[in-house]
């Protein structure tokens, strides 16, 4: 990841042991990152809106501990949350990583209510996490995403995908 703030020059190298003279295929994928996409409160949630399905780079460094459902194990560290817009039928894949801990991923179904985290995955013990949901009712439906953990987190890389 580039986070120089400006352009950087890398040099992909294909090496081997032995010399190559079969063709081969190389395929380099450049992808830009959103910035925080994850807030620390459920207002700030609510302000901000429906998350654009995408790649988010951010810290929730210094965010609070307001947040620690027991469907998710009851995380005591400081949480980030973004909002998603689910239509009906529409698959949420969300997937989390983090420079360090052991981050939880979960869903609520009323931000402000810890309880009603509805689905949750700690599957992990490293620094990614990934969470499923489909919207199998007749209605679109606003739901928060959180991402937690035990000990407070910094960066992340959160990939949402809706569909
Ligand atoms: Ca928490
Ligand atoms: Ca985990």
């Amino acid at each position: 990841m580039n986070e120089t703030g400006g352009p950087e020059r890398v040099y992909v190298v294909l090496d081997s042991f032995k010399t190559v003279t079969d063709r081969f295929n190389l395929d380099i994928e450049i992808e830009s990152l959103g910035g925080n996409v994850l807030v620390p409160t459920c207002v700030e949630a609510l302000d901000q809106g429906p998350a654009a399905p995408g790649s988010y780079h951010g810290s929730i460094a210094g965010f609070y501990d307001y947040l620690e459902p027991s469907c998710a194990g009851s995380p005591t560290g400081a949480e980030g949350i973004t909002q998603i817009l689910l239509q009906p039928g529409e698959e949420l894949d969300a997937s989390v990583e983090t420079t360090t801990g052991d981050p939880t991923l979960y869903l609520l179904s009323n931000c402000a209510i810890a309880d009603s985290c509805f689905l949750a995955n700690d599957m992990g013990t490293g620094s990614t996490e990934d969470i499923v949901y489909v919207n199998n009712t007749a209605s679109s439906q606003y739901l928060y995403l959180v991402v937690d953990a035990d000990t407070n987190l910094d960066d992340y890389i959160l990939d949402i995908v809706i569909k």
